[in-house]
């Protein structure tokens, strides 16, 4: 007999092999249903392993958190079960469970297509139906070796393995994987799955060896929790920024423009122009002041900076002229320092907080490229701040502060800070342990006076010194990094900043530096993703649509238009020899937050009748009363 204890502290006696399985069918029936698996003594036991010896026994069930990880692996095994019986040379990479599902990754002679995935489905349910007993075998590395030995994926990850290590394989009918469990104890308990795409991984994920197929897929324990899932794939796609950027012109890619080199159409420029007053005068009204660098900048002055030392990776190569070497920049701050130290400066001019809309270039692998959000031609919101010591905590809050108001004002949210460190030995970071100390100190500290809160991220500093980054979460429940505080120590050093104290004496500035509302690129990115492409009005690159009813009411609808343009409003007119419903609906489909039908009614009592877009309610207004109605709503930025 073996005593099994349970969360609660009870203990019930048992035979020697009984199964989590077994144990919750005895204490309640319903508690066997629920069951997917097991802690024994702390670790993970499929329900139907059997357990030796006095343990502690915590069962899991469905509504726990690791319940859809097992259904999940699971469900990945029964991909890769259905998919040996449809192509029968098929070797399996890895197939774990990811957030949201699963995927494995597969060699075979033939290609799998979307087209094949319903197909694939089918046979994983007739092997559900089977209802295999999902079993567990314990192999010693020399008897692993022996049993995949034709298997070239098998052996490599075998490898992996230490000479003394327990290898586990697991096998339903007549199917086996190598596979650290746990898993559900019969294929019939998997219902409720969806296959979704297929896409190309690297073997071990390294681009140096073969491309495997990697089919991925979903899996629930209800069909609410399955429809739900697939409802909100469903709405990512709808809000994925690249078809809406395309839908709604606002910018293109292009092959021959280059990879991660977007073009901003003309709605797309027209909201930027839009963002880029709004940031000239919200710093304008904090004390920054604008100028503006070149793209290039010589070799020197990037190995100055440290850039070249610990940023190369990142940069696009040098350009070699007969005697000069020029560099696309990464980064302006730079620049920045060398018009700092163009002048003498006194303790009394400091702070001096440059702004700059800033278009830099950054060398960003292919892969990580992302519409929008990751490219490799850019333009940052950027500043930097060079203060005096005693000034640090100050202009690093005062600088998130504004962060906040503007990203307040854009109708976002902050989901947390990070505050990113460094992590010694990688040599991604200059080395001067000192600065590094006080730097990460300064800030640990700012933020803890102010109760601000944040999550240490160790390794992900900038080169120059520790920063605070700020995430950013949009509709779709996506976190991104969108604006930065970072302090810097190093760069005054290196570009031997100086200003005249109160002592009369040179000392060194520190150098914040401050990007407000990210890239345009990546808020673009974020804005179209949160409002779905229905930009507010204030940023709306079309802000009024005029849509005469017919012929006879073209002038009127023409003077309108002029005037509202006239008035600084954002109008078109749509004017085209087309049906009204396909006008209406057109205007719909480019989410113009105005809409003006202009009939008798309007002409005659010299009115305009408006419906916001996505609401069904008109108002008719006098044509004063509607400008003076939309200047308002700009104003608040509502
Ligand atoms: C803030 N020198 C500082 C600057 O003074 C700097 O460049 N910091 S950064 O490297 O963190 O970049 C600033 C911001 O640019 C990031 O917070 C991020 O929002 C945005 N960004 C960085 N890389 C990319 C990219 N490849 N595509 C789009 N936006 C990017
Ligand atoms: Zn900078």
């Amino acid at each position: 007999m073996i005593e099994i204890t349970f969360k609660d502290g009870s203990t019930r006696q048992y035979d020697e092999g009984v199964t989590p399985e077994e144990i919750a069918g005895d204490i309640a029936s319903g508690l066997k249903k629920k069951s997917v698996g097991a802690y024994v003594n702390g670790e993970l036991f499929d329900l139907n392993r059997p357990i030796e010896e006095d343990a502690a026994l915590h069962l899991i069930t469905k509504d726990d958190e690791e319940a859809l990880e097992i259904l999940n692996h699971s469900s990945a095994h029964l991909l890769a079960h259905a998919i040996k019986r449809l192509y029968p040379d098929a070797r399996f990479g890895v197939g774990p469970a990811i957030e949201g599902g699963f995927y494995y990754d597969i060699a075979t002679s033939e290609s799998i297509t979307e087209e094949d995935l319903p197909k694939i489905e089918n046979e994983m349910r007739r092997i559900v139906k089977e209802a295999h007993p999902v079993k567990r075998e314990v192999l010693s590395k020399p008897e692993a070796l022996e049993r995949f030995k034709d298997d070239p994926y098998k052996l490599e990850m075998l490898e992996d393995f230490d000479d003394s290590e327990v290898i586990t394989v697991y096998t339903q009918g007549e199917f086996e994987d190598l596979c650290r469990g746990g898993h559900l104890p019969n294929t019939s308990r998997i219902r409720h799955f969806k296959l979704l795409s297929v896409a190309g991984a690297y073997w071990r994920g390294d681009s140096s060896r073969e491309m495997l197929q990697r089919v991925y897929g979903t899996s629930w324990y209800t069909k609410e929790d399955l429809d739900q899932y697939l409802e909100m794939l469903k709405e990512r796609k709808e809000r994925d920024h690249r078809k809406l950027g395309k839908e709604l012109g606002i910018f293109m890619l292009d092959e021959k423009a280059g990879q991660g080199l977007p073009i901003w159409l003309p709605k797309g420029y027209t909201v930027r122009r839009v963002l880029e007053d709004y940031v000239y005068e919200l710093e304008r009204r904090s004390g920054y002041k604008h100028l503006s660098t070149p793209v290039l900048g010589t070799r020197q002055l990037y190995e100055i900076s440290g850039h070249f030392k610990h940023y190369r990776d990142d940069m696009f190569p040098l350009m070699e002229l007969d005697d000069e070497a020029y560099v696309l920049r990464p980064m302006s701050c730079p620049h920045h320092a060398i018009v700092y130290s163009s002048a003498l400066r006194s303790y009394r001019e400091l702070p001096i907080r440059y702004a700059e809309i800033v278009t830099q270039h950054r060398y960003e692998a292919s892969g990580a490229l992302s519409g929008l959000e990751r490219v490799r031609a850019m333009t940052l919101t950027d500043a930097h701040i060079f203060a005096r010591k005693d000034q640090i905590k100050e202009e690093v809050l005062s600088a998130y502060r504004l962060i906040q108001k503007a990203i307040d004002d854009l109708g976002l949210e902050i989901d947390y800070l990070e505050l990113a460190l460094r992590d010694e030995g990688t040599g991604k970071f200059h080395d001067d342990d000192e600065l590094w100390n006080e730097a990460e100190k300064v800030m640990k500290e700012l933020l803890d006076e102010a109760g601000i809160e944040y999550k240490e991220m160790k390794g992900e500093a900038a080169f120059y010194g520790p920063k605070i980054d700020v995430q950013v979460k949009t509709a779709l429940a996506h976190v991104i990094t969108m604006s930065t505080v970072q302090l810097d120590f190093l760069l005054p050093e290196r570009f031997e900043l100086t200003y005249i104290g109160k002592d009369g004496r040179k000392h060194r500035p520190v150098l914040i530096h401050r990007g407000l509302l990210s890239t345009w690129e990546r808020l673009m990115s974020i804005l179209l993703e949160q409002y779905k492409g229905a930009f507010p009005t204030w940023l709306a690159p079309i802000q009024i649509e005029i849509i005469p009813v017919s012929d006879v009411h073209h002038d009127y609808a023409r003077d309108l238009n002029r005037k509202l343009i006239e008035k600084g409003l954002r109008s078109e007119i749509d004017d085209r020899e087309e049906k009204l419903g396909y006008r209406i609906r057109a205007a719909q489909t480019q989410k113009i937050p105005y809409q003006l039908v202009i009939g008798d009614q309007e002409v005659e009592n010299d009115t305009v009748t408006y419906r916001r877009y996505g609401e069904k309610e008109q108002t008719t207004l006098s044509v004063d009363a509607f400008i003076e109605h939309i200047h308002d709503e700009v104003r608040r930025k509502k």
